[in-house]
């Protein structure tokens, strides 16, 4: 089976490492490419000295200035669907996204097209969120499922394996979106392209180290970006 794991990275110094091995203890075999856009707490060095000691399984995608996560999304996927991968992953950095799930995707990936870490399949499952946090978070899938009525209990993870047809067929590369929205936009493309869908239970850990992006401005941008992409597509 040919699958890689894109790990996007803004100042993940004290995750990434743990995070890379986390990945070859539960996945053996999966490639990993890291895509850096030249964080300042020297991600991209780390990035390379891992590289470096795992050649054929790790990679790295410098790209020179932060422009979110949407932007650098693309210019993976572009860079990553040159090669024969069947299966193309999708995970955060900062250990939120436990390598331990990775399997589940593996099995459902088989009859699906598109696989998403869900934190809602059973009650909520996330570790060390307070209450404002996860109230906006379930204001945030409930709104996006009324929105765009897609039959997801966790429309804006970025946790997710997709078949390598879907994602070459949905047009990422027009994707209007950056940052959270462009996480639902690609869901919302495969859903109305009528890809196959599923999810599994993933338990979501709080990032322990680094800081958080998330803001008022992130979330006007998201609420609007949602309604566009009812309004677009
Ligand atoms: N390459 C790249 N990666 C980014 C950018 N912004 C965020 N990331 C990475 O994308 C992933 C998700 O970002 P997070 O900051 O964890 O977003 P979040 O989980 O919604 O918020 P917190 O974990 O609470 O900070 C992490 O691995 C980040 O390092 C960016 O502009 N460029
Ligand atoms: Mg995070």
């Amino acid at each position: 089976m040919r699958a890689i794991v894109l790990v996007p990275t803004y100042n993940e110094r004290a995750n990434l490492a743990e995070l890379v091995e986390k990945v070859r203890q539960f996945a053996p075999g999966l490639h990993i490419l890291i895509v850096d856009d030249n964080s300042p707490d020297g991600t991209g060095e780390l990035a390379e000295e891992l590289a470096r000691q795992h050649p054929d399984e790790i990679f790295v995608l410098h790209r020179q200035h932060k422009e979110g996560l949407g932007k650098a999304y693309v210019q993976a996927f572009t860079q990553v669907l040159k090669e024969d991968y069947e299966y193309i992953l999708q995970m955060d950095a900062d250990l939120s996204h436990d390598p331990v799930h990775l399997p589940c995707f593996f099995e459902k990936i088989q009859d699906h097209d598109l696989v998403v870490g869900s934190r809602y399949l059973q009650g909520i499952s996330v570790v060390n969120w307070d209450l404002k946090r996860l109230i906006m978070s379930k204001l945030a899938t409930n709104y996006v499922r009324f929105v765009t009525r897609m039959p997801l209990s966790d429309a804006t993870s970025g946790f997710k394996c997709w078949r390598r047809e879907a994602l070459e067929s949905i047009g990422f590369e027009d994707a209007f979106s950056s940052g959270y929205v462009f996480l639902v936009e690609m869901k919302y493309k495969a859903y109305r392209k009528g890809f196959r869908l599923a999810e599994v239970p993933i338990i979501f850990v709080e990032r322990k180290s680094g800081n958080s992006k998330l803001d008022w401005r992130v979330i006007w941008e998201a609420i609007w970006g949602v309604l566009r992409l009812r309004l677009k597509y």
